[in-house]
């Protein structure tokens, strides 16, 4: 779901922490110290291939949202897309194990619809990890639903720099087809060149999928029922020209919105069928899995190989190499030093005096493993 997100300027709160935490202790037997995951309490399934621990989740079993994971939004701003309904709190409900999200036919505030949005802007804010969502999705032409990402902190600048992330977005007047996308500065919809992905469903408005998303440095997947349908990957031999938060934006925490939009630049573009509400999106439960690497990652990553220069000046790429697990971040050695570490396989050269230096990489995993030193490659700063 594009956007142009209204300035706001929110007071600091304590941020939940949903990633596993490091020790500094090494009890776990890992480089780094990290400790084994468990399952947090209440997940309905607190572990997928034995591996993906549940660490996060909202299950809509109480009376109400939770105001701990949940920010509501209530504004007639039009979502930056020229939507046409006000988000009231009244259209946001938890009852029977689910979320509901209701968008009504009813004048309020100069609109003529509302409906509900709601954000974890602050209080669940993964980077990385694996997201289930069961939903069922609203019916009728200008409806616009949307589960997606935004970053928490725009580290890159204003809406698209910073990414978003979107991982199911469905309107109504295209009934059975569910959308996924990326927009970022270089590929965006305002640029009709985001890369997305969609998957034909039997019937999505009257049956509960689920949804998935399986987020890693340098790679998002899109799934439903268990059936991938879109990769997102970052390769910089394809992006050489740019830095790699210009396409791939994503080593940063993102928090979620839910949001059932009413017209707007896509879910409107074939008009509003006012006989269609009320209409409702359903979310069953959504859940967030982080890997549980210090009982899963046992071997360091392989060597980072092609390491070169970039058309992009200053500028070393390379390829992500393999790993049991994945490749964490890396560190940039100049001449035989470590200077830096990277989040992803691209590095930019800032304030280096001008002369020649021998660069190499080295692959760094989420135990703290380390892979062997890539070949090196001569980097002429300044020139
Ligand atoms: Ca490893």
């Amino acid at each position: 779901m594009k956007k142009i997100w209204p300035l706001t300027f929110l007071a600091f709160t304590v941020t939940a922490c949903v990633n596993p935490s490091v020790s500094s202790s090494s009890s776990s037997g890992v480089p780094n110290g990290l400790l084994p995951l468990t399952p947090v309490e209440g997940c309905g399934v607190q572990t997928i291939d034995n591996q993906w621990v549940c660490t996060w989740t909202d299950e809509f079993n109480g009376e109400a949202l939770a105001s701990e994971n949940w920010n509501v939004e209530v504004n007639g701003d039009g979502g930056g897309n020229q939507e046409a309904q006000y988000y009231r709190s009244e259209n946001v409900t938890v009852s029977d194990g689910t979320l509901k999200i209701t968008a009504k036919k009813e004048n309020y505030l100069g609109k003529q619809y509302t409906s509900g949005r709601i954000n974890s802007r602050y209080k669940v804010n993964p980077q990385f990890g694996r997201v289930t969502f069961r939903a069922k999705m609203p019916a009728g032409r200008g409806t616009w639903a949307a589960v997606w990402m935004l970053p928490l902190f725009n580290r890159f600048g204003q809406w698209p720099n910073s990414g978003e992330i979107d991982i199911l977005e469905y309107v109504g007047y295209d009934p059975g087809t569910v959308f996924s996308a990326t927009h970022t500065t270089k590929f965006n919809h305002t640029k009709n060149n985001n890369p997305s992905a969609s998957k034909v469903l039997v019937d999505p408005e009257n049956q509960f999928y689920e949804y998935e998303m399986i987020w890693l440095p340098g790679e998002i997947r899109m799934l439903v029922e268990g059936n991938p349908y879109g990769t997102y990957r970052y390769v910089p031999q394809f992006n050489q020209d740019v830095p790699h938060d210009d396409v791939f934006p994503f080593q940063e925490e993102f928090y979620f919105i839910i949001n059932l939009a009413i017209g707007g630049s896509w879910g409107g573009v074939q008009g509003i069928d006012a006989l269609a509400f009320p209409t409702i999106l359903e979310i069953d439960y959504l859940r967030l899995y982080q890997w549980d690497y210090a009982n899963h990652d046992l071997t360091a990553p392989e060597t980072p190989t092609a390491l070169a220069n970039s058309q992009l000046e200053n500028t070393i790429h390379w390829n992500r190499p393999s790993d049991d697990t994945w490749v964490s971040h890396y560190a940039i050695y100049l001449d035989g030093v470590k200077y830096r570490e990277a989040k992803i396989n691209q590095y930019t050269f800032v304030g280096l005096e001008a002369r020649s230096y021998q660069v190499q990489v080295e692959a760094i995993d989420f135990v703290g493993r380390t892979s062997p030193l890539s070949d090196a490659i001569t980097l002429n700063f300044g020139g």
